[in-house]
């Protein structure tokens, strides 16, 4: 049987690639010395598309693929691909979420970790040879009895809200829509999240709905004492406010997995002792992204066996 034609826009972990060899007729995309010319070609066999991360897919390249059915998505943020481009032209769109709740959410408590209790400022501290010249470090803030705001509390969100709850922490919580089924306190918008929280932990999806979301009276409400701690998107953070806000010690700290450009980052932020910065290494565990992949992968094996797809988004 004649295997299914699929565009893939980025390399992926190697045994997933393999697996996508084995079963698919990929198209590089990745390899192409000539988009266009690539794309022409493809054009009239191309039944899926593997889009990872940040590579996704806009409108022209749904239209340069006219006979696109399913675009299968490398992670559970889908803000690179035009969703409503894609419902409008009836192409399944789907994601990997769940397989990266535990990954994403340690990745998070550690920022909660690193920027109260000021860790890799502290081994910094004691490799440059400062404990033994200038004495003990400085004492830090710890976490018990804190209260943590988590703004999207979602897959990812309940599971980071479990975690702190364990490490001692308040938990409350903003969501556009209140949850029944948990128990912890729920604030209408995010401006008061901030103002009850000493740590607000951004958890939601990125995109036009959140843009922005923490701005200048978010900071402002959360005050000199407190930090954020960002792993959804870069785009959910005001990111000049937050860098004056951080300068001038507005707030206390704040711990990022994502930036707003990515990979390069405002070098602004590298000179900030009150950061603690990640290269957005939520998810990147071997373990997990070979979840993530083979439930990219299982999305075109039901789809192309004519079953429904395992996690649609559109
Ligand atoms: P999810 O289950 O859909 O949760 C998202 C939560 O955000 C929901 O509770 C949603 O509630 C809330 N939300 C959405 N829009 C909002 C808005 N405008 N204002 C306030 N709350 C809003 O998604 P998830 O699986 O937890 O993933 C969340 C996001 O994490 C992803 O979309 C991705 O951007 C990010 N992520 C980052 C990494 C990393 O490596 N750093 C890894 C994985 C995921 P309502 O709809 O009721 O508002
Ligand atoms: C990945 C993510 O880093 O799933 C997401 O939304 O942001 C992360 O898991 C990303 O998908 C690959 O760049």
């Amino acid at each position: 049987m004649k295997k299914p034609d699929v565009v893939i826009v980025t390399p992926v972990l190697p045994r997933t690639q393999e697996i996508l060899e084995r079963e698919l007729h990929l198209r590089k995309l990745y390899e192409a010395p000539e988009r266009a010319a690539f794309l022409q070609a493809a054009a009239p066999h191309a039944r899926g598309l593997a889009t990872f991360g940040p590579d996704g897919a806009n409108a022209a390249l749904m239209d340069a693929l006219p006979k696109l059915e399913i675009i299968s998505h490398f992670g559970v943020g889908v803000d690179s691909i035009d969703l409503a481009a894609a419902k409008q032209r009836g192409i399944i769109v789907t994601n990997t979420p769940d397989v990266l709740n535990d990954c994403v959410a340690d990745t998070a408590m550690s920022l909660v970790l690193n920027v109260l209790r000021e860790f890799p400022q502290s081994e910094a501290y004691l490799r440059s040879g400062y404990w033994a010249t200038r004495g003990a470090y400085p004492l830090t803030r710890s976490l018990g009895g804190k209260t943590l705001g988590v703004l999207g509390l979602g897959r990812i969100g309940e599971a980071i809200a479990k975690r702190a709850e364990a490490f001692g922490m308040k938990i409350r919580y903003h969501n556009r829509t209140q949850k029944k089924s948990v128990p912890y306190a729920y604030d209408a918008d995010p401006v008061s999240l901030a103002k009850h929280s000493d740590v607000i932990l951004v958890a939601t999806p990125g995109g036009a709905s959140t843009a922005k979301i923490i701005d200048a009276k978010v900071l402002d409400a959360l005050g000199p004492q407190g930090y954020v701690v960002n792993i959804s998107r870069g785009s959910t953070v005001d990111e000049a406010a937050l860098l004056a806000y951080l300068k001038d010690r507005r707030i206390a700290g704040a711990g990022l997995d994502v930036f707003d450009k990515e990979p390069a980052v405002n070098p602004e932020f590298f000179a900030l002792q009150n950061a603690v910065l990640y290269p957005h290494v939520g998810s990147a565990t071997q373990e997990t992204r070979f979840a993530m992949g083979m439930l990219q992968v299982d999305n075109f094996r039901a789809h192309f066996a004519g079953k429904p797809v395992l996690t649609r988004v559109v």
